[in-house]
């Protein structure tokens, strides 16, 4: 039994993600056979309940309010437009909802305890419920953890060097302090990363050994292919080839056979056969719906389709974790502590895309 490890090295990822590509299927699909079911994938729906007008400067997103891109944004969801939405994620064969906000972090106050509720309802329907909202505070971990969140995503998105290209407001150690005020509670981790950000293989390789040295690794590793939205000061980079998207799920496959691999953003560019592919290379979860945050994802009939093609079965919910109890607002054991915490801002300067300023956000409340 292939035992997971926490000591990968840069040259050894390198050395796997460079295999001969038949040798590199075999060898990952063979992992992906000792820990999963290989033909159960994993459904989750996000649901973007803040979007739009953030103040942080990562260069792949359209929801950062200094570039100028055609997202429509919007003010906080209330509790029951997302428990409709969640319901309807349920009746189209789901087993979680992801909850994305334009955030740089989570302020204590009314909007967070508004997301706790959303927490909780959601919890309450029986589906996985994931947040990710920004940078996360201890206190804040718990109290999420309290409503009865089942993940936190809060994605590495690069290498530590390469990572210096992409965001200037907020530091590669900010991340991994966040990651580690989550795993301080019983709330799986959901932590990935974006390639076709001009970043190289070296990059790749060196975001999978900061992944794979966490102790315990994440649960679930989002993998997402850039999607270059107009505005973005990535708005030219050349969309990724299927087999680097191929290579790179089935390296993270092999430093991390436990974790449920998320084939993420990009779905729309590939072919069935290449998602197929990139399933046989160990990716065990989606996200199904319509749209991803802001931007297109293939339609839930379709990839229902790609299911009976593939004979793939969604994955029922809670069968890798126990579902969290929630404890009702009045019950809590945790103040909001009202802290202002000192996440770095490291003051780096991205070229902005000043052609595309014309343009400006709209907001909807
Ligand atoms: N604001 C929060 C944060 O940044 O942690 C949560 C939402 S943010 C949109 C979540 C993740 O979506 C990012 O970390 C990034 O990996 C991914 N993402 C955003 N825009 C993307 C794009 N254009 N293409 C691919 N992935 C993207
Ligand atoms: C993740 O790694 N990918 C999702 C989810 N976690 C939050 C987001 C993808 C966003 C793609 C661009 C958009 O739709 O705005
Ligand atoms: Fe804001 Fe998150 Fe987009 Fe960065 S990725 S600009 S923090 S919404």
């Amino acid at each position: 039994m292939n035992q997971t490890r926490h000591d990968w090295t840069k040259e050894e990822i390198l050395a796997i993600y460079n295999k001969p590509l038949m040798e590199l299927l075999y060898e990952a699909a063979t992992v992906h056979r000792q820990f999963h079911d290989p033909n159960t994938v994993q459904v989750s729906t996000l649901l973007s309940i803040k979007t739009g007008g953030c103040p942080e400067d990562c260069g792949y997103c359209p929801q950062a309010a200094r570039y100028h891109t055609d997202i429509e944004g919007n003010d906080l969801m209330s509790v029951q437009q997302v428990k409709a939405q969640a319901l309807r994620a349920k009746a189209s064969g789901s087993s979680r909802v992801c909850m994305g906000a334009a955030w740089r972090n989570v302020k204590d106050g009314p909007e967070f305890d508004q997301v706790l509720e959303m927490v909780r309802t959601i919890n309450k329907l029986d589906m996985e419920v994931c947040c990710t909202l920004g940078m996360v505070t201890e206190n804040q971990a718990k109290r999420l953890a309290e409503a009865g969140l089942y993940a936190y995503n809060h994605n590495l998105d690069t290498s530590e060097e390469y990572y210096k290209e992409v965001i200037s407001t907020r530091g590669y150690e900010d991340r991994l302090q966040t990651i580690e005020n989550v795993r301080k509670t019983n709330v799986t981790v959901c932590s990935g990363g974006i390639i076709g950000m001009g970043e190289n293989v070296e990059d790749r390789a060196g975001m999978l050994v900061a992944l794979s040295t966490l102790n315990p690794q994440p649960e679930s590793v989002p993998i997402n292919a850039l999607v270059a939205v107009e505005g973005t000061p990535m708005e030219d980079q050349k969309p990724v080839e299927i087999w680097e998207m191929i290579r790179m799920v089935a390296t993270t496959r092999i430093v991390m056979p436990q974790t449920q691999v998320r084939l993420s953003a990009g779905r729309t560019e590939m072919t069935r056969e290449g998602q197929a592919m990139c399933f046989f290379a160990g990716a065990n979860s989606i996200f199904a719906g319509d749209k991803l945050l802001t931007t297109p994802n293939p339609d839930v009939n379709e990839d229902m389709e790609m299911f009976k093609q593939l004979g793939l079965n969604p994955q029922k919910a809670f069968v890798k974790a126990p579902q969290p109890q929630t404890v009702e607002a009045a019950d809590s054991e945790y103040a909001p502590l009202g802290e202002k915490p000192k996440w770095s801002r490291p003051g780096h300067v991205i070229e902005r895309n000043e052609a595309a300023k014309g343009k400006g956000v709209v907001t909807k409340s």
